[in-house]
């Protein structure tokens, strides 16, 4: 197993600055040979379920590294940033062995995606249960990013299937954010009527996240060529997107919520997951955002005041690759996925 010590970097600049750390982080390979893993959930025995894009799922034991593919997977338009993309537990898992994962369909000319139910049971997927198909797909933009809210709806992102004027129609799929309850109904609360919609005017949202305590929904969403987002997701809000980018000012769009911060002006880090940090393992931590970046490979922690970002730290910088998910253990160690084509599962403990 190859360990190596990293130092954390303090960056002094940008939308604020961040206290010093005095402890650094551990890094070890839990396991390798993986292709693009691009979701991690955390099973109730402590073990990692993996999708990878291709279109396999991993079940990875979270002390040997040792892995196993689950059977039954469905056939995935894999392409590009399209293939097996997001998954989540239910939060009776451990009763029902139910889990929710979206995933690309049709071929390029006839792209989709889709949300599904299955079981998972003796390492096969069972009784998928379509809850959204025909979602806009593309090669590119596909989203897909699937959470249980602690008061237990579905959430899911999808891009905007590089159909970008389509973000500002709710009746178009495509550049939203949906919420569900979990049997894959509409929820009579949601903002649009018989609409799975919560939020829409997305690029292409790439992570989500609820905030323990407030159980605020929170997101990361892909900029163009500049200003990547971190945005706070309220019922019905309007993202901007394609008219308005990051923290700028949007006069005249109704609902219009500007990112909370932007990473950064003038350029694109290609932000992907994030979480909010809740363990034991790195207190100091406890309550801020971490979240990875392709581009610059980084990982990326976020001081929080309220609403309000006032600070961030790099705490990996590019030292393995892109970076595509994080997942915190139940002992509050950190698990990350590389997405070089040739990849590993990250473990980060205290030094
Ligand atoms: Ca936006």
């Amino acid at each position: 197993m190859r360990v190596m010590f990293t130092a954390l970097v303090l960056l002094l600049a940008g939308i604020g600055t961040a206290a010093a750390q005095s402890a650094p982080i551990k890094v070890a390979t839990l396991t390798d040979g993986l292709e693009h893993p691009w979701s991690m959930a955390v099973m109730p025995d402590g073990h990692l379920l993996v999708s990878e894009r291709p279109g396999r799922l991993q079940i990875i034991d979270a002390r040997t590294g040792q892995k196993r593919a689950v059977a039954g997977m469905p056939k995935v338009r894999a392409e590009s940033e399209a293939g097996a993309l997001g998954l989540a537990l239910d939060p009776d898992f451990a009763g029902n062995g139910r889990l929710y994962l979206c995933y690309s369909t049709g071929w390029t000319l006839s792209a989709g995606n889709r949300l599904s139910a299955f079981t998972l049971q003796d390492f096969s997927l069972r009784d998928e249960q379509v809850l959204l198909d025909d979602l806009p797909g593309a090669k590119w933009h596909n989203g897909c990013r699937v959470r249980v809210s602690p008061d237990g709806f579905l959430y899911a992102s999808l891009g905007d299937a590089t159909a970008a004027g389509g973000a500002q129609d709710v009746a178009y799929l495509g550049g939203k954010i949906f919420r569900l309850n979990r049997d894959g109904s509409i929820p009579a609360d949601n903002p649009f009527p018989n609409s799975p919609v919560w939020s829409f005017g997305h690029r292409n949202p790439q992570g989500l996240a609820f905030r323990p305590g407030d159980g605020a929904l929170w997101s990361t969403e892909h900029g163009p060529d500049t200003q990547d987002e971190v945005n706070r997701i309220v019922k019905g809000g309007n993202y901007g997107w394609p008219l308005c980018r990051g923290t700028d000012p949007c006069p005249g769009l109704a609902d219009y919520q500007p990112a909370k911060a932007e990473f950064d002006h003038a350029n694109t880090i290609a932000i992907s997951d994030l979480i909010f940090y809740q363990g034991d393992a790195f207190p100091d931590w406890r309550g801020d955002i971490l979240f990875v970046a392709l581009k610059t490979g980084r990982l990326y922690r976020l001081d929080l005041d309220g609403d309000r970002i006032t600070g961030h730290q790099i705490l990996i910088d590019d030292d393995f690759g892109r970076l595509r998910d994080i997942a915190e253990g139940a002992d509050g160690s950190l698990y990350l996925a590389t997405d070089n084509g040739e990849d590993q599962i990250l473990h980060l403990t205290p030094r």
